[in-house]
């Protein structure tokens, strides 16, 4: 029977390959066919962009009509996490799609082992041409793509000079522009049409310490931003790190991230427009002469005003490459992703920067346009994290996911079908201290309802639990209530159980 119905069939994949064998054309278009069903991949990133200054998460401070439409077009994650919430590990999480403790990047200060496994690599192994443009901040030379145009370290706002495999670029001009416009150029003069692409694209904006472009400096000039509900939290509800940490607007924002001295790095054109915008608002801000409440407010005022004027450039540019994308037909077979390496503080709890397991930082946005295959304007509320991208990415171009990668793929969310089995928990752990803003190591898990956290230090060894029902905003750690010591076992079961899934048994 079997032989039966085979047999016309391979009858017909004989005469097939007969033909071709002749003419030598039939195979190869059947191949550059199949090349051209593997979509693209955009993956876009910004550093340090919380999802309370993006307006399709409800910003109440600022719009950004061109990152909005990913989301309108595609499908926004309202609970999109992070492992490790600081820069570079997030980065070394996204491309090994393993935690800190595997990957061996856990803080700012390590170098990424580049001849590990990484997405890049797969997938150009797979017949992807790869490319990364922008923010790298893993110190060692890109592997696994095929060309990159890459900030030094953490790299500068303005003038920027850069890396590509044929050495250094001096560039003039606002950062976030030249990133854009060395990944147009590169679609237009260097992308492979035989070859579906992977594409890296990581701004530097909005990260510290916030320089405007030229065209942004009097963006807010004439508002007043809404303060956030926890500007002038104490901390009296929480453990001794919340109280030690060193990320507060009223205190550790210093005269150069407040644009109070000259700035570095700006040529004599540039300057004289920063002069023009600061100069005026210094001279008044001096005047005033605040004090207490007054100052702090005036503090996050500034500082806020120019973190989104930093955003307003990145949605602008973001808007340049989605319009490149649709006028050069690539918008309907590319997958373009928008996230940040984590969240920020934008004032909640006293606090700019990031690396708290507190959902301002833990939480970072997600949104993803997959024409014909995401249902436009869909929101996704079940646990993602940026462990699951690089598997996410592997399985849009439909390459088997390695054993060893602790994520899962995003993509049956993506087409709305959540599995039954997917994650009730996320398992955090960050390592950087003692260091900047001197915020303590910590590791937790999430569920829906609760978070528990560990500061373990040497030092510390403090435990908080939270109720994120009753209180969203974390202020109150009710960890010793005896109400809640039921679920306090059953986060810490569950926090040991996420420990051995991943293997993490450091400290
Ligand atoms: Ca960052």
């Amino acid at each position: 029977m079997t032989t039966n119905h085979l047999r016309p069939r391979s009858f017909l994949w004989l005469a097939l390959w007969t033909i071709s064998l002749g003419s030598g054309t039939l195979w190869s278009t059947f191949s550059r066919s199949a090349h051209a069903a593997r979509p693209n991949i955009l993956f876009i990133m910004a550093d340090d962009h919380g999802y309370q200054a993006l307006s399709c998460y409800g910003s109440r401070l600022n719009r950004t009509p061109n990152l909005d439409r990913i989301a309108s077009e595609g499908m926004r994650f309202d609970r999109c996490y992070v492992t490790n919430s600081i820069c570079g590990p997030s980065r070394a999480v996204i491309l090994t799609g393993k935690y800190s403790h595997l990957n061996g990047f856990r803080t700012n200060r390590d170098r990424f082992d580049g001849s590990q496994q990484t997405v890049a690599k797969l997938l150009q192994k797979a017949g992807y041409q790869t490319a990364m443009f922008g923010k790298w901040h893993l110190r060692s030379t890109p592997t696994g793509f095929d060309y990159y145009h890459i900030l030094i370290g953490q790299g500068p706002y303005y003038n920027p000079t850069m890396l590509t495999p044929e050495g250094r670029v001096k560039h003039t001009g606002y950062t976030t522009e030249v990133i854009t416009d060395e990944l147009l150029k590169w679609f237009q003069n260097d992308r492979d049409p035989n070859k579906p692409f992977f594409v890296m694209y990581h701004h530097k904006a909005p990260h510290r310490n916030w320089q405007p472009g030229p065209k942004y400096l009097h963006h807010y000039d004439d508002v007043t931003l809404p303060e956030p509900a926890t500007l002038f939290d104490d901390y009296s509800g929480r453990s001794t790190p919340a109280k030690t940490q060193k990320m507060m607007v009223a205190r550790d924002l210093n005269p150069n991230d407040l644009k109070l001295v000259p700035q570095r790095g700006l040529n004599p054109e540039q300057r004289k427009l920063w002069d023009a915008a600061y100069g005026p608002k210094n001279e008044a801000f001096k005047k005033a002469n605040l004090s207490g409440r007054e100052l702090v407010r005036w503090k996050y005022q500034r500082f806020a005003k120019d973190y989104l004027r930093c955003i307003d450039a990145v949605d602008d540019n973001v808007g340049r490459v989605l319009d490149y994308l649709d006028q050069s037909g690539l918008a309907k077979n590319t997958v373009v992703f928008y996230t940040s390496d984590q969240g920020w503080y934008l004032g909640e709890h006293g606090w700019f920067d990031k690396r708290w397991m507190y959902e301002e930082s833990f939480r970072t946005p997600l949104m993803v346009r997959w024409p014909e295959v995401i249902k436009p304007g869909s929101v996704n509320t079940d646990f993602a994290m940026n462990l699951d991208f690089a598997e996410t990415f592997l399985e849009i171009a439909g390459v088997a996911v390695p054993n060893d990668m602790q994520g899962r793929s995003l993509v049956p969310l993506l087409k709305g079908e959540t599995p039954s089995d997917w994650r009730q928990s996320m398992y955090y752990h960050y390592y950087e201290y003692p260091g900047p803003h001197s915020v303590r190591r910590h590791y937790g898990v999430r569920t829906k309802r609760y978070k528990l956290i560990h500061f373990y230090e040497p030092e510390v060894n403090e435990w908080e639990f939270y109720d994120l029902e009753k209180d969203p905003d974390e202020l109150h750690s009710v960890y010793d209530d005896p109400e809640y010591a039921e679920a306090v076992a059953e986060l810490k079961r569950e926090l040991a159980r996420l420990r051995k899934q991943y293997g993490d048994d450091t400290r």
